[in-house]
């Protein structure tokens, strides 16, 4: 069945993107306190993709993101309040305090945890994927990773793999033109992620990753195909990160892009053009609920218990 775009998909959209865009902005601005330890893989700029893709998906559907982690965690329902005692280092966070930012895990809500090794989650989210099938429900998996996972094997083993079983599992590629410091185009060469989808006979498409409207359409239609026994497909979302690759700063004094580049990116803020699909009221009011979260979240974060240096007990 495919789904329709109702006010409340609309609101969903806009507040998932929102929920993020303000919590790292947080984390930003209290991270010269030295209370977080946990170096942050920023996801501002590319908010659209996690939150359109996960206002497809339901509670039984898991969602395996990278280390650029925020994003998915929280648009598929991963709890703020363990997230933050998590980059807080402490006992209540959802890694125990043990992973920090790029170990994030909700499995109640269908986060099925992070990685910090480029493409780690692909193969985990195929694993899933082929259980899901075998038990015969309809739930789906979804892989987040970036366009410098792509020139990982096990990216290419997977989409292999996913194909020959028809999975249910959606690649999201999130084509942000740099990995690290280094543009696709001197790492790639062929730069067209979606077409590797070509090749292996899944479905693939590239579209505007900062249209949340546009990733939720593609991504209903990838996951209703997924539901059907139909198998995978893969999203290249284009974006862009706006801050370092990991840290809370501007970076363009490294020079390996453009001031002109980033404010380019900046004029297509997902945000900005998805405040369009919710009334000013409703966007009040989802200012004013998120503000409370978060401080809620830090406070809580703040006065938690640091862990036991028994990592065997942290793990039971
Ligand atoms: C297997 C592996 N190789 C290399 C690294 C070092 N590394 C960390 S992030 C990164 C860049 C990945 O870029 P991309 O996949 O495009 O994601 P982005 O950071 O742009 O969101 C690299 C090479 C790693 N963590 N894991
Ligand atoms: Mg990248």
């Amino acid at each position: 069945m495919t789904q329709t775009l109702t006010p409340d998909v609309k609101r969903r959209l806009y507040h998932g993107m929102l929920l993020v865009r303000r919590t790292e902005e947080r984390i930003q601005a209290n991270y010269h306190l030295r209370e977080m330890r946990s170096p942050p893989h920023l996801y501002m700029g590319h908010e659209a993709a996690a939150a359109g893709v996960c206002a497809t998906l339901r509670g039984d559907d898991m969602v395996f993101p990278y280390y650029r982690s925020h994003g998915w965690y929280l648009a598929k329902g991963g709890d703020l309040g363990a997230m933050m005692a998590e980059l807080f280092g402490r006992a209540t966070g959802c890694s125990r305090g043990w992973g920090g930012s790029m170990h994030l895990i909700d499995v109640a809500a269908g986060v099925y945890g992070t990685s910090a090794i480029v493409g780690g989650t692909v193969s985990h989210a195929a694993g899933v994927a082929l259980t899901f099938q075998m038990r015969g429900g309809d739930s789906v998996a979804v892989v987040s990773f970036g366009d410098g996972a792509t020139e990982e094997g096990v990216f290419h083993e997977t989409l292999n793999f996913a194909s020959l079983r028809k999975l249910p599992l959606l690649f999201v590629c999130e084509n942000n033109l740099y990995a690290t410091n280094t543009h696709i185009r001197d790492r790639q060469a062929q730069t067209e992620i979606w077409r590797h989808a070509e090749r292996y006979g899944i479905p693939g498409r590239r579209l505007d990753g900062n249209d949340v409207v546009a990733v939720w359409h593609a991504a209903a239609e990838a996951v209703a195909r997924a539901r059907r026994g139909e198998g995978p497909s893969l999203l290249e979302l284009e974006t862009y990160r706006y801050f370092e690759h990991c840290g809370i700063n501007e970076d363009l004094d490294l020079g390996y892009r453009t001031a002109e580049e980033l404010s380019a990116w900046r004029a297509r803020d997902p945000l900005a053009s998805g405040r369009r699909l919710v009334s000013d009221g409703e966007a009040k009011e989802m200012e004013a609920e998120i503000a409370a979260r978060i401080d809620r979240a830090f406070e809580q974060a703040r006065s938690a218990p640091w862990p036991t240096a028994d990592f065997q007990e942290a793990a039971r």
